[in-house]
């Protein structure tokens, strides 16, 4: 009765903490899902700690300077002012944290195997400072088993046992950058804890700063269901990409028979083609999927082969590129062609995994004289050259250009005059009437 009653008693000791706001808070990782939930603690008036690798952005936080595009600056400055939010890259600062959201990277290695070792490093650094009543929550899209199989083995270490000395979590990560409509504070937190207390002390936490919080029974759950959300888009991105090669074939607008689509009311949900697909989740968590099905004697054919239609859409556009100069007895060896968005969506800075990269570094090989505009993407580096975003203003005539992301900046008109093709993957040109033939959309 004696522990039943001390481990009541500890839990809302947690809980209390939680509910005054007094619960100090630890982040780990503070990049674009580390740093909007450091914010949007400390909005609620706890005080975060938040841990980070990157000596640039513990300088750029602690001096208030915002780094995030979906973070406020003004409000970053505020809260660094008042030290609500301090950064550091010292785990130990941790040891006195009520509760800890592990928000780091979970990228795939060079042969699409998942890569948890952020995880695992940072699992082996909490082992040495947990301490009883510590509330750990994995944020980082993962397989379904890592926290129960992986993170809680680890934190045992220390001789602590997961959901009766700490609790144990795992709530995926939604964030969806540049999203106006949707922020932290409107978009459901789906927790799953290793027990009811776990479940409990992590659904209390979120409930401080989001309107809805839904409670699942297990951290399997959670990393799975996130899982599907995003194979979800990969599958069905690559379905609008795969009909719009077989339409362009058939000479019939993809775009006319996707808009058609959705006029469906109901069991339809509109995808659009694209140069392939970019991110830090679409086209790494599906094979965090396909990886764990493996283990089951799964072969999970749909992501495998959406990921290889995804993956096809920067080489299918170069080709694009290359028939339609063809057709106007130009090559590629020696156009002028100018990439338009190299972000790899609309209005963000973000470029990892970006197809237009690809795109860009397919038709340097094949001797383009390339250039490309991206106000939000000053440079990039492309194996070993560094390449920096011409303005928009100063590019006069060339002979392709290609509109890689629709950016609301652009001047869609100015673009297809100065060209003498436009290679279209968004349908940003859409309503510009061209009577030449130039326009040319995917
Ligand atoms: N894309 C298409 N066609 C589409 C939709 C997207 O080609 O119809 C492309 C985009 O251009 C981009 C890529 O796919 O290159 C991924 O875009 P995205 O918006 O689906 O993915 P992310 O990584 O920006 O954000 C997503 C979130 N997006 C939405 O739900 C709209 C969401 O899946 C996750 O919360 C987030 O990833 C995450 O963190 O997992």
């Amino acid at each position: 009765m004696k522990a039943n009653k001390t481990h009541k008693t500890k839990t809302h000791a947690l809980e209390k903490k939680i509910r005054d706001k007094t619960a100090r808070i630890g982040i780990i990782g503070l990049g674009y899902v580390g740093l909007p939930l450091a914010v949007a603690f400390a909005r609620e008036g706890f005080n975060v700690t938040g841990i980070e690798q990157d000596a640039s952005r513990i300088r750029s936080i602690n001096s208030g300077k915002n780094y995030i595009g979906d973070v406020d600056n003004s409000e970053l400055k505020k809260l660094a002012r008042s030290k609500k939010i301090r950064a550091t890259d010292d785990h130990n600062e941790l040891k006195h944290a009520d509760a800890i959201c592990i928000c780091v990277p979970t990228p795939l290695d060079k042969n699409k195997q998942p890569d948890i070792s952020f995880v695992t490093s940072t699992a082996e650094k909490l082992s040495k400072i947990i301490h009883k009543d510590q509330l750990i929550i994995l944020e980082s899209t993962t397989y379904p088993g890592t926290t129960e199989e992986v993170l809680k083995p680890i934190l045992e270490r220390s001789g602590l046992k997961a959901g009766l000395d700490f609790f144990l979590a795992f709530s995926p990560e939604r964030v969806d950058p540049g999203n106006k409509k949707f922020n932290i504070k409107n978009i459901t937190k789906v927790v799953g804890g290793i027990n009811e207390k776990s479940t409990g002390s992590a659904a209390l936490l979120y409930g401080q700063i989001v309107d809805k919080v839904h409670k699942v029974s297990s951290p399997r759950v959670a990393e799975i269901e996130k899982l599907l959300e995003n194979v979800f888009r990969s599958v069905n991105i690559a379905l609008v990409n795969e009909l719009s090669i077989l339409c362009k074939k058939m000479d019939i607008d993809v775009w006319e028979v996707i808009n058609a689509a959705k006029t469906k009311p109901y069991g339809f949900m509109p995808f659009y083609p694209g140069p392939g697909i970019g991110g830090h989740c679409i086209p790494l968590d599906p094979f965090y999927l396909a990886w764990k099905a493996r283990e089951y004697g799964i072969n999970a054919k749909f992501i495998e082969l959406a990921g290889e239609v995804n993956d096809r859409m920067p080489e299918y556009v170069v080709e694009l590129i290359q028939n339609s100069l063809n057709k106007k007895g130009k090559a590629i060896k020696g156009s002028n062609i100018v990439v338009y968005g190299v972000a790899y969506k609309k209005d963000i800075s973000d470029q990892r995994e970006s197809p237009a990269l690809k795109i860009i570094e397919i038709l340097i090989k094949n001797e383009a004289k390339l250039s490309y505009n991206d106000s939000y993407v000053p440079k990039i580096h492309l194996n070993g050259t560094v390449l920096h975003s011409r303005d928009v203003n100063a590019i006069k005539n060339c002979d392709c250009a290609v509109i890689a992301t629709d950016h609301s900046y652009y001047d869609y008109k100015a673009i297809v005059k100065k060209a003498s093709l436009v290679i279209d993957t968004r349908n940003a040109t859409n309503g510009i009437v061209d009577r030449s033939g130039k326009i040319v959309k995917i």
